[in-house]
């Protein structure tokens, strides 16, 4: 590798034009897309030296910014197992991001002596972006950073954040999870949720039609791909389907946050079951409107609940025992936890925000669920639980554990286990409707969430405040925390916190109280104290 020819290259194509450093955030570096060539052909050259420090294995680098507005983009790289970028290559690349141009060379130079990086070693790289107009020229420059270093690049161009992650972990365990093709994940999704699904579609008050909120995304355009190639299993309408502008108004951030329906939908009849993904396809939320145009928000903690309990259940009727746990960050409404808790009878732990987060404390269970409240999360089952599930379906003597561990299998083949899939979650969240003939109002009734509200308030720096105890109690600035729990205090049902965001330059206040009127006071009381 001519180190010379690969910064002369980029001082030439790929400039640092910003001076202001930028930070490797829970989901990888976002901003302004025309701010970042630099960062993207920076992170072509850090991909390609992470695989050869991992033997040559294959890192993904995904092109998106997920829920924000249509002129933002941002990357995000994924580690060989298909997980986030291990925490100290998350500094390594705020570091590589923020030197001078003529800094590059020296500082590249340092790393591979630091990281014992061996030079000759191959190294794989997988790129894919989401479908925003300037995502081909993004990918461009991390294509091209790979190839400076004479490392390998395959282009997959416009996929979902999970997909890449399925195609990583494919590609790393040698065809062991699926093929690592985009074909392949398709066939392994469809082949489970078709063989879970059976014939008889409609089943008790569970109806076989779904609308699904696209957020002008790449989720619209493999959902589209998905249905193409299923045998009329699934019966959904795909709406903002990339005409409109990516988020605007739509998918499941907007949903979310404003806890409303998505414009681009028609008003369906009431109790119509609906879905809204975000822009790159990692997170989903139900929702319906009742007879009295009343929403109703069906989010991310209530998937996890509805899964939990249903993959408990399997597990008894596995006629074995395995532990199961739950995942949580403290945006999890607190009747959500009180209901895992005391009905479910399931242990859960809270930790900071982030994926990466829930994913390492999730693989500390049998079967570990996890949920982001936004409706990012999946589940992880260790080689322990696979295997004895696998053994009840070969060889149990017991009919009816045979028949149920059978379906566990299969149930295992339609979980994206390598992260927060919107598409494979909601495929599941069907499944198991369709089991129960259960209809949103009915998943609905398991327990009434306490009203609450998130607000972002902006300050001059937003890392003055830190926090502990998963990110619920604030450590600095000193006394803001008394501050808080006085307020709180005052509130019946009141719990509240501020925490700074890891991807925008804000601290978030949440909320939440035995009313409406009393969340939204309350978040507003402490966003005072914050401000
Ligand atoms: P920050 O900005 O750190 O709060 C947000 C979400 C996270 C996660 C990341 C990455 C909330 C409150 N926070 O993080 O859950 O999804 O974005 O997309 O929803
Ligand atoms: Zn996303």
């Amino acid at each position: 590798v001519n180190l010379r020819t690969v910064y002369a290259f980029a001082r030439e194509m790929y400039p640092k034009r910003v001076n202001k450093d930028i930070q490797y955030g829970t989901a990888g570096f976002r901003g302004k897309a025309e701010d970042l060539d630099y960062v993207m052909y920076r992170m072509g050259l850090l991909a390609t030296l992470r695989s050869r420090q991992t033997n040559g294995q294959v890192i993904g680098v995904m092109i998106t910014a997920s829920h924000n507005p249509e002129p933002d983009n941002g990357v995000k790289l994924i580690d060989p197992k298909g997980e986030m970028l291990e925490p100290r290559w998350e500094k390594l690349a705020t570091d590589l991001v923020n030197v001078s141009d003529s800094e590059l060379e020296a500082h590249v130079t340092k790393l591979i002596a630091d990281e014992n990086i061996s030079i000759t070693q191959s190294s794989h790289v997988f790129v894919g972006m989401d479908n925003r107009y300037h995502s081909p020229r993004l990918l461009k420059a991390v294509a091209d950073g790979v190839i400076a270093l004479k490392g390998c690049v395959k282009e997959f161009g416009i996929l979902t954040t999970p997909m890449l992650h399925y195609l990583v972990v494919c590609a790393n365990t040698r065809c062991a999870y699926g093929m690592p093709t985009e074909e392949g994940y398709y066939k392994k999704l469809i082949t489970a949720f078709e063989d879970l699904r059976g014939d008889t579609l409609d089943n008790g008050n569970y109806k076989n039609l779904l609308l699904f909120d696209g957020a002008n995304g790449v989720g619209a355009r493999k959902m589209l791909q998905f249905l193409k190639r299923m045998k009329n299993s699934l019966n959904v309408n795909v709406f903002n389907s990339g005409q409109g502008k990516i988020n605007h108004e739509c998918g499941a951030d907007y949903v979310k946050v404003q806890q409303c329906a998505p414009s681009g939908m028609p008003i369906a009849e009431p109790n119509t079951r609906c879905v809204s993904v975000d822009g790159d396809a990692d997170r989903v939320m139900y929702f319906f409107t009742d007879e009295n145009g009343v929403f109703h928000l069906l989010d991310g903690d209530r998937i996890a609940t509805l899964i939990a309990g249903y993959l408990m259940d399997m597990v008894k009727e596995c006629g074995i025992e395995l532990n199961l746990g739950l995942v949580q960050t403290a945006y999890a409404n607190g009747a959500s936890t009180n209901y895992i808790v005391n009905e479910l009878q399931i242990p859960v732990s809270c930790v900071p925000t982030g994926v990466k987060h829930l994913h390492h404390k999730a693989l500390d269970y049998d079967i570990g669920v996890y949920f982001e409240a936004n409706g990012h999360g999946t589940i992880v089952f260790s080689e322990k639980a696979k295997q004895e599930i696998k053994d009840v379906a070969e060889n149990s003597e017991n009919n009816q554990h045979k028949a149920s561990a059978s379906r566990f299998l299969k149930i295992i083949d339609l979980i994206n286990e390598t992260v927060g899939d919107a598409i494979s979650d909601m495929l599941l969240v069907e499944t198991i409707l369709q089991a129960k003939g259960w209809d949103l109002k009915q998943w609905l009734a398991t327990y009434t969430d306490l009203p609450n509200l998130q607000l972002k308030v902006k300050v001059q720096d937003r890392n003055v405040i830190t926090t502990t105890d998963a990110e619920r109690v604030c450590v600095t600035p000193n006394g803001l925390q008394d501050e808080i729990n006085k307020v709180v205090a005052n509130y019946k049902k009141g719990r509240s916190f501020v925490r700074p965001s890891g991807t925008e330059d804000v601290v978030r206040v949440y909320a939440e109280a035995a009313t409406k009127d009393e969340a939204d006071r309350l978040a507003y009381e402490v966003g005072v104290l914050v401000h």
